[in-house]
């Protein structure tokens, strides 16, 4: 295709100094990023210097989450100029784990699309994170849950906000199971998508926007996933804390 890969790792709340310094090392010795992948790492936010710093420039990094407010008496809160001002390129949101909330309020798609909009304006760009639940694939609702999240962040963006953007399609059910979704299953949910967005954004942030996939992609079905039309990359968990990231990135096609 002419979309340039997306290979993204989500470290989640992962790493102490010394295992991420252990792993930057091998990251940085690792073999190249072929010429069609982008790749970025999800850094836990009080690892993210270490990994400006010390991991190879040709892996930028994202943040987890940012706040919806800007700067100011928000205890506990990192804002997206903030992130911006760090060196930060990138920020996942709306991640199944953070709509879900772990026992704190989860994050609706509303806000999700609110803090889409506050990333873009201050010159982030997002990954942002879709996907059903077990029941709702089970009960045929995959594409209506899909749509449900994205319909208010296409309300809130303008078309060109989504030249910044990449869709991360992860079913629930596959996040951090080991369960994946077929390459057939995941491509036609990823053309769902992409004709959601023709629908209801337009034909060229359709045609141009990556679509990842994500929910227990490892260095065994990365290449079998990206062989597929409407599969542009990657949002990787569990791999990404190991080399296996790299065999990820070779399975780029
Ligand atoms: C997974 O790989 O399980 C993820 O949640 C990636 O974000």
């Amino acid at each position: 295709g002419t979309r340039t890969y997306l290979i993204g790792g989500n470290w989640k709340c992962n790493g102490t100094i010394a295992s991420l310094e252990q792993l930057v090392s091998d990251f940085n010795a690792a073999g190249p990023i072929p010429a069609n992948a982008e790749v970025v790492i999800g850094a836990p936010a009080i690892h993210i210097p270490l990994c400006l710093m010390t991991l190879r420039k040709d892996i930028a990094i994202a943040a987890q989450n940012c706040s919806l407010t800007g700067m100011g008496a928000y205890t506990g809160e990192v804002a997206a100029s903030q992130l911006k001002d760090m060196g930060v390129t990138w920020v996942i949101l709306g991640h199944s784990e953070r709509r879900e909330g772990f026992g704190m309020a989860g994050e609706d798609s509303e806000l999700v699309a609110k803090k889409t909009k506050a990333a873009l304006a201050e010159g982030l760009k997002v990954m942002l994170c879709i996907g059903e639940k077990k029941e709702e694939r089970e009960a045929g609702t995959t594409m209506d849950v899909c749509a449900s999240q994205l319909k208010p962040v296409a309300e809130i963006l303008n078309k060109e906000d989504w030249a910044n953007v990449s869709i991360a399609y992860e079913p629930v059910w596959a996040i951090g199971t080991g369960l994946t979704a077929t390459p057939e299953m995941a491509q036609e949910t990823h053309a769902n998508i992409r004709q959601w967005m023709s629908d209801n954004v337009s034909p060229d942030v359709a045609s141009a926007i990556r679509i990842q996939y994500g929910g227990s992609m490892n260095g065994g079905n990365a290449a079998g996933l990206m062989a597929q039309p409407d599969i542009d990359g990657g949002l990787i968990g569990g791999s990404s804390l190991k080399m296996d990231f790299f065999e990820c990135i070779k399975g780029v096609p």
